[in-house]
């Protein structure tokens, strides 16, 4: 189906979940538009009559009158909606379902552990070192998983599934992308130990689809006055952030 109405993405612009849809709509080129609105507003109506789990991203697509929530339903519907020149999918039985797979391993094992990971090390005001250690190793173990399978594929097929790139690879970019946050090394030094999970993320940040989608990431958290890590400008961890939405409400 060629949509005409633009895809509405409802979304907090810090974290990596809501960018894992814009990605994807954007190397399908499918139109789309931003409900973009505050991380404190997530729990609250108008978003949590989209989503009564109140976690973004949704998306609402007047073409077909569907909503949906949870990234991994997203992306199955996008891609069996809007990618008939199976640009990042493929049909045959074994591919098809190596694919759901590697999202699965992603929706359950990347994102969550992640998300803890980014939780206990970044956000969280009180730092407890067994916490950190859990989630920074468990995020070590799964960056292992991915270069283990990279690793055996040839040379120029370094791709999680057949030989081109499909949403399975995509859906990794966007919490890959803050490994340097999460294990709080350099940049350059987040994939140390994992070279072909290195070379696998290099190249799908250099596409126009994620430079676009970064773009969009900066102008939305700078219409909202954040910070890198999500909070505020000048606001260093939840504990300060809650203080100060506390002050505004005197
Ligand atoms: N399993 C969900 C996870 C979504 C998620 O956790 N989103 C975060 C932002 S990256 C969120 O909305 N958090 C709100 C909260 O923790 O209350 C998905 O894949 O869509």
């Amino acid at each position: 189906m060629t949509p005409t109405k633009a895809i509405r993405v409802w979304l907090t612009p810090p974290g990596p979940n809501s960018w894992k849809v814009v990605n994807v709509i954007e190397e399908l080129g499918v139109p789309y538009e931003f409900v973009s609105f505050k991380f404190e507003h997530v729990k609250s109506p108008p978003f949590i009559n989209i989503n009564p789990n109140g976690r973004v991203p949704a998306i609402e697509d007047p073409n077909t009158d569907i909503t949906l929530w949870e990234t991994g339903a997203i992306i199955q519907y996008l891609i069996s909606q809007y990618d008939p020149n199976k640009l990042l999918h493929y049909d045959t039985l074994k591919e098809h379902n190596l694919c759901i797979q590697w999202l699965s391993f992603q929706i359950s094992g990347q994102g969550p552990y992640f998300g803890q990971c980014g939780w206990f090390s970044v956000l969280h005001p009180e730092k407890i070192p067994s916490a950190i250690e859990r989630y920074q190793n468990e995020l070590k173990r799964i960056l292992g998983v991915l270069e283990t399978v990279l690793a055996s594929r040839p040379a120029d097929q370094q791709w999680l599934v057949g030989d081109r790139i499909t949403f399975a690879d995509l859906s990794f970019v966007p919490y890959n992308d803050r490994v340097d946050v999460l294990l709080g090394v350099p940049a350059d030094k987040k994939f140390e130990s994992f070279p072909h999970v290195k070379a696998w993320h290099e190249k799908m940040i250099a596409r126009p689809a994620w430079i676009k989608s970064m773009e969009h990431r900066a102008r939305l958290m700078d219409e909202q006055g954040l910070d890198w890590h999500g909070l505020p400008k000048g606001v260093a961890n939840i504990e300060e952030f809650e203080k100060s939405l506390k002050q505004g409400e005197e």
